[in-house]
């Protein structure tokens, strides 16, 4: 397809200091996110996740082609068959097949095999990244970079959900496939994890950890 163009009129430009206060303040608010596991049942206001969602999907991703979707779930009955479907996997994982290695390192967390958030939380958004498009005649078109924009795009939720003052949670039960039979995906879309969100419980906890410091993640070469 031949591309067209048109003039960039959204790009805003910032004094410096101006540039350097936002990049600061950005960094305050997206500091004080924090993955949440205590979730209270209050309901979300009507429209935030649709803004949320519509967020999302401006992710910058391969060749434009959008390789996700989103499924709201705020119904009691289809929480609870996730949160059954999950536990299942999950009690596997804690009991079983994972490596004392990754048990410990996810000790400082303290997670177990319960996701009892799956059920209290107002709402769950299954992500799902589209591993390649189906045509109207029933052909596979490829897509691009699907985990990349997938990540992307989730990245973009979960700052855009914490902006407009919840919280989340990732969770990835796994394997996740039953989430396709669940919420009737098809097999061309992968979930991709599982957002938990609400407002926090009012005792609340996190856990006490830490972000490694800019000297540690960043190389001036
Ligand atoms: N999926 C499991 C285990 C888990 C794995 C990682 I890596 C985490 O950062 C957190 C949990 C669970 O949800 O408990």
């Amino acid at each position: 397809m031949a591309p067209t163009f048109q003039p960039l009129t959204t790009y805003q430009e910032y004094p410096a200091d101006e540039m350097r206060h936002r990049a600061e303040s950005f960094e305050e608010e997206l500091t004080r996110r924090r993955t949440v596991r205590d979730f209270s049942s209050r309901p979300i206001p009507d429209g935030v996740l649709d803004a949320c969602i519509r967020t999302a999907g401006t992710a910058p991703n391969g060749a434009n082609l959008q390789p996700w979707h989103f499924v709201v779930i705020t119904d009691p009955d289809i929480k609870r068959q996730i949160r059954e479907a999950a536990e299942i996997e999950e009690r596997e994982f804690y009991e079983k097949r994972a490596p004392a290695e990754w048990l410990e390192a996810l000790a400082q967390l303290g997670t177990d095999a319960n996701k009892p958030f799956l059920e209290t939380a107002p709402a769950l958004i299954a992500v799902f990244a589209e591993s390649y498009g189906v045509k109207s005649d029933g052909n596979r078109t490829k897509n691009y970079y699907v985990s990349e924009s997938a990540g992307i795009a989730t990245g973009f939720l979960i700052a855009a959900v914490h902006h407009a003052g919840l919280v989340s949670l990732t969770h990835t039960p796994s394997p996740m496939g039953f989430l396709n039979g669940i919420l009737g995906r098809p097999v061309n879309e992968k979930p991709f994890l599982l957002l938990v969100v609400g407002y926090p419980a009012a005792d609340a906890q996190v856990p006490a950890i830490t972000k490694r410091p800019l000297a540690k993640i960043r190389t001036l070469r």
